[in-house]
């Protein structure tokens, strides 16, 4: 082969490939601290309900006040839902938001979250809603369980459709749920896990009164009439480890670690999440990796989660590329929300009753990438739902990569308000096939305008 040919091939190459290592996917959320991820699957979407790290830690320690949101049906775009659950919906509760977790049953979705009481110490509370991204209502105005430890809640229902309802730190309890899934076969009552060393190892660290790793955070999971039980493990700095067992209720027997301790930017805890989504296994977790992150401002992240043949679980390497393919393309064609997001830069993401969720915080030189997005046989026109209260500003819309090919400038309208909506368009140069969208904002100042979606014609 010539040279020159060989030197074509290959720019050729490194072109094509070059956002593929130029954009980390991992954290999934970049204009919201999330933690705790509990992912579940419905009718074609993963949706990861996540707590939520303020932006302002009060007093050094979790400052958690509510629940959130987001989907994708690529694994890799994720559209935010905004705050779906807050503390402040229980009407018997002074706050502490931590790990919940959310599963749909009969045409409703029953969110288990932990919380402390007003007059007392930790609770497990059932919210309800008919959608995913609620609105949810506390059903029983009283907590479901209470008691020294009751945190981290994890929702299972078997293939015989009993549900389980597990949680608890330094402790590991569990209750049969009853099927209206807001009560529990109070005859069996709360049953209390033996910690032994042969189901959850002996602990190294942290000796006090814990005797084997297990930490908190339990995760339920089924595979091939083989049950898994994913935690964190340690104690602190926690790591991730499962145990499995041939029944649900146990014994379990200890299996390995599965996510060394990550501990970046001193982010102590770890949370596993475990999901089946189109023909792959996902492990969900977070880590401090977020500018600004740290132990009370941590991030959600996804690595790929496979099996050897015996049914154990090789370690998972924790990745800034997560889940670097996608598995499917996003539609343009279609209204896309502006929140929704591969990886962004500098925004963030705020909502109400009408307006819904939209993207704010526009600074000149933020931007916003969207993963794998089928052009098909390319688009003539950018169109953009925005809202503005200064001299607006306008949108790069480039291909790739952040300095990538500019296929065209939307110029955006002042509208009088950051809530009053307009649409504007532009051309754009017709590109065909799969690629990454970069929209970059630029204009002079801060808070440029607000933007709510787009759509490609
Ligand atoms: O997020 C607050 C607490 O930290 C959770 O409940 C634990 O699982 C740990 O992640």
């Amino acid at each position: 082969m010539k040279l020159s040919t060989k030197k074509k091939l290959v720019t050729i190459f490194l072109t094509g490939i070059s956002h593929l290592f130029l954009y980390a996917i991992n954290p999934i959320v970049q204009t919201n601290y999330t933690a705790d991820p509990a992912p579940m699957v419905h009718e074609g979407r993963v949706y990861v309900f996540t707590s939520h790290d303020e932006d302002i830690t009060v007093r050094n320690f979790f400052t958690m006040n509510d629940w959130m949101c987001y989907s994708s049906e690529d694994m890799v775009n994720w559209t935010d839902h905004g705050v779906v659950l807050s503390y402040k919906d229980f009407s018997w509760s002074r706050g502490d938001a931590w790990a919940g977790q959310c599963i749909y049953r009969n045409g409703k979705f029953y969110f288990y979250v932990p919380l402390n009481e007003k007059n007392g110490g930790n609770a497990i509370g059932i919210a309800v809603s008919d959608r995913p991204e609620g609105p949810y209502k506390d059903v029983l105005n009283e907590p479901l369980v209470r008691g020294h430890g009751y945190i981290d809640p994890t929702v299972f229902i078997d293939t015989d459709g009993q549900a389980y309802l597990y949680w608890g730190n330094p402790n590991l309890w569990y209750v049969k749920l009853n099927d209206d899934m807001i009560s529990y076969d109070k005859e069996l009552g709360i049953v209390q896990v033996p910690l032994t060393a042969q189901g959850f190892y002996t602990r190294t660290k942290d000796v006090d009164t814990r005797p084997t790793s297990y930490e908190e955070g339990p995760w339920l999971y089924k595979r091939k009439n083989l049950y898994y039980l994913f935690y964190p493990a340690g104690g602190v700095p926690e790591h991730l480890a499962y145990s499995t067992s041939k029944s649900i209720t146990g014994p379990w027997s200890y299996g390995d670690t599965i996510m060394h301790v990550i501990q970046e930017k001193g982010a102590f805890t770890n949370h596993p999440g475990v999901v089946d989504f189109k023909g792959e296994t996902y492990l969900f977790y977070h880590n401090g990796a977020l500018p600004g992150g740290g132990g009370f401002k941590r991030s959600v992240c996804i690595e790929k989660l496979n099996f050897n043949k015996d049914g154990s679980i090789p370690l998972i390497v924790p990745t800034k590329e997560g889940v670097a393919k996608s598995v499917a393309n996003l539609d343009p064609f279609k209204r896309v929300e502006a929140e929704t997001i591969a990886w962004s830069e500098g925004v963030k993401t705020s909502g109400n009753a009408t307006d819904g969720i939209y993207v704010t915080n526009i600074d000149n030189g933020d931007y916003i990438m969207i993963k794998d997005v089928n052009l098909k046989r390319g688009a003539k026109t950018f169109n953009a739902m925005t809202a503005s209260d200064k001299g607006g500003g306008y949108i790069e819309i480039r291909l790739d990569n952040k300095e990538g090919r500019l296929l065209g400038i939307c110029p955006i309208n002042n509208t009088g308000s950051l809530l009053s909506w307009s649409f504007n368009s532009c051309q754009i140069e017709k590109v065909k096939g799969v690629h990454d969208i970069f929209l970059i904002f630029k204009g002079e100042g801060e808070s440029l305008f607000n933007f709510d979606w787009w759509v490609l014609q």
